[in-house]
């Protein structure tokens, strides 16, 4: 069968800072394709609609997925969807990733018929079955499948992450992929799932609060297929467990890869395997990105981050004393005022980090969504992105976008426009001599990406597709049904 997966439009996020490979939909095509179908994958953050039309028309597939990662893509892929139905009504338009999960019944009443069915948790064991299942009525009954007839069990866990390494020769213009001074930069995943437990986000629920971890044989394999210098690590939280860590550093050494290498991790991570992070410093560990989220005791304790702040500066210093180029991010309330905007800013210009606000926002698949008590200003997915502000500000909503985007433009004087050249001027000539502009590109945008009344008008578009309000618990606490997508295997 020919099946062609779709990654959509990219948000305000990755319109400046980064843009990266659909890796979770390359797995899904690895396994598809391994079944036996011939897979064409399309990523509308390169590529436009017209392309998309375009592609529908040549390959014509007889099944279309989307890939929905993020609630704010909702809207495009049901209007897509519709389209796609409206022009080749024969085409099985099937849904799935981390958002289309923990929304699949009112995505599919949204699509009104368009879509046949969403594919909920883990694709790469399931993708397959679901299309050799397209017509038979019991398509319903496989695990983590909803249609507008049905729901299948609760999705299954992969049990062996080495299986389906990323299709990465599907993707195209993949120059086009980097992160800052990353430029270009592939992406590879060693570990899924997250054993916290954080209030405002849906890594752990998604995974049922469960951890697994390839093999360092793998994570070598997929590192020596990557043609790309620069790597993106996607894995939640980077090396939890050393020696799995010291595992895969040993295989690149053994392989002799060389390669810069970005990160996320816990600082309470950092602090603990803080050998293990200075061995990948010298096996290129080059940026490193920690959530800090807040600078007083009492939001981390809201956030349950279960680290305190004298950790985290803890953590900041060691990273610097590492040399590593380090990303922060604080959650900026929607309830902050002036004077809170400006403790923020004025600590975060005394710190050498490169410094993010992201807004607090409760979203399907997090706790925050079933037990956060003020009301909702807004249901439209679009705007549920993190830059956006979906509960009341205390400000007038255009001031809290005012300080929120003047705050963010003095914190990247640091690291972007001419205060970046001066910092990575050399790397980003390199770059740029190889035919590498995306870097260059960004380091004058923040502007026309992040404005006040961009993100203000955002508000007032018209809203064709709204979120289902949060079930009330009513004090209640939420349970594992409640939360999760995958239920954890039992312990054996
Ligand atoms: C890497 C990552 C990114 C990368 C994006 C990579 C990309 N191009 O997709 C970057 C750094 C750009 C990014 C940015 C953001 N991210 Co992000 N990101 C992640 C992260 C850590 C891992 C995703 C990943 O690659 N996982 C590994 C792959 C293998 O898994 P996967 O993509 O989920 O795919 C599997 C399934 O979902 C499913 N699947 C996926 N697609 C399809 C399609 C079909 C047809 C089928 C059947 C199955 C299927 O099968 C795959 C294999 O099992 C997740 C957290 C998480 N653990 O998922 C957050 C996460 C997805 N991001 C999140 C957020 C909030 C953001 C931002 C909006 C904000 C921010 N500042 O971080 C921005 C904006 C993104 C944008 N689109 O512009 C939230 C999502 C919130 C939401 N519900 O909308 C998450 C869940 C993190 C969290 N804290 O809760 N992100
Ligand atoms: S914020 Fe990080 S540590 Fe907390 S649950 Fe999510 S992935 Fe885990």
């Amino acid at each position: 069968m020919r099946v062609l997966l779709v990654h959509p439009s990219p948000l305000m996020y990755s319109e400046l800072y980064l843009r990266l490979e659909p890796l979770g939909l390359e797995r899904v095509a690895a396994a598809v394709r391994a079944a036996g179908h011939e897979v064409r994958l399309l990523d509308l953050q390169i590529f436009s609609h017209a392309d998309y039309w375009r592609e529908l028309e040549t390959f014509a597939p007889q099944a279309v997925g989307f890939s929905v990662n993020y609630l704010a893509n909702v809207p495009e892929v049901v209007d897509l969807a519709k389209d796609t139905k409206a022009k080749r009504r024969e085409t099985f338009v099937f849904v799935g990733g981390h958002s289309a999960s923990f929304v699949a019944a009112e995505f599919l009443e949204h699509a009104e018929g368009a879509i046949d069915c969403i594919v909920r948790g883990e694709g790469e064991v399931i993708a397959p079955r679901v299309l050799e299942a397209i017509g038979d009525p019991k398509l319903d009954t496989l695990p983590g499948v909803v249609t507008p007839t049905g729901a299948g069990p609760s999705p299954t866990l992969l049990d062996n992450l080495d299986l389906h390494l990323p299709a990465r020769d599907l993707g195209r213009k993949r120059h086009k992929y980097f992160i800052g001074v990353l430029d270009p930069c592939a992406s590879v995943e060693f570990t899924r799932g997250c054993p916290w437990d954080c209030s405002f986000c849906s890594a752990w629920t998604f995974y049922g609060r469960s951890y697994r971890k390839g093999t360092a044989e793998a994570a070598g394999e997929d590192l020596a297929r990557i043609r790309e210098p620069n790597v993106f690590i996607v894995d939640d939280v980077a090396f939890i467990h050393a020696e799995h860590g010291d595992a895969i550093a040993s295989e690149i050494e053994r392989r002799r890869i060389r390669k810069q290498y970005y990160l996320e991790t816990r600082c309470d991570v950092l602090i603990k395997n803080q050998e293990l992070f200075a061995r990948w410093k010298r096996l290129g560990l080059f940026y490193m990105f920690l959530g800090i989220e807040a600078l007083d005791e009492e939001a981390l304790k809201l956030h349950r981050k279960r680290v305190t702040l004298n950790e985290n500066l803890r953590a900041l210093e060691i990273a610097r004393s590492l040399g590593l180029t380090v990303a922060i991010n604080i959650i900026a309330d929607p309830s902050w005022d002036e004077a809170r905007f400006a403790a923020v800013r004025d600590w975060a210009l005394t710190v050498p980090e490169v410094v993010h606000l992201t807004v607090a926002t409760p979203y399907p698949g997090t706790e925050l969504w079933l037990t956060e008590s003020r009301q909702l200003t807004s249901r439209d997915y679009r705007l549920f992105d993190v830059q956006h502000a979906v509960l009341p500000t205390k400000l007038p909503l255009k001031r809290f976008y005012e300080l929120l985007v003047n705050t963010q433009s003095v914190l990247n004087r640091k690291h972007l426009g001419w205060g970046a050249l001066k910092l990575y001027g050399g790397a980003a000539l390199r770059a740029a001599s190889r035919g590498q502009t995306n870097y260059l590109r960004m380091l004058w945008k923040f502007s026309t990406v992040y404005n006040t009344e961009r993100q203000y008008a955002d508000h007032l578009k018209p809203v064709r597709y709204e979120m289902k309000p949060p079930r009330q618990l009513l004090g209640a606490k939420p349970t594992k049904q409640d939360l999760y997508i995958h239920m954890p295997a039992p312990v054996h």
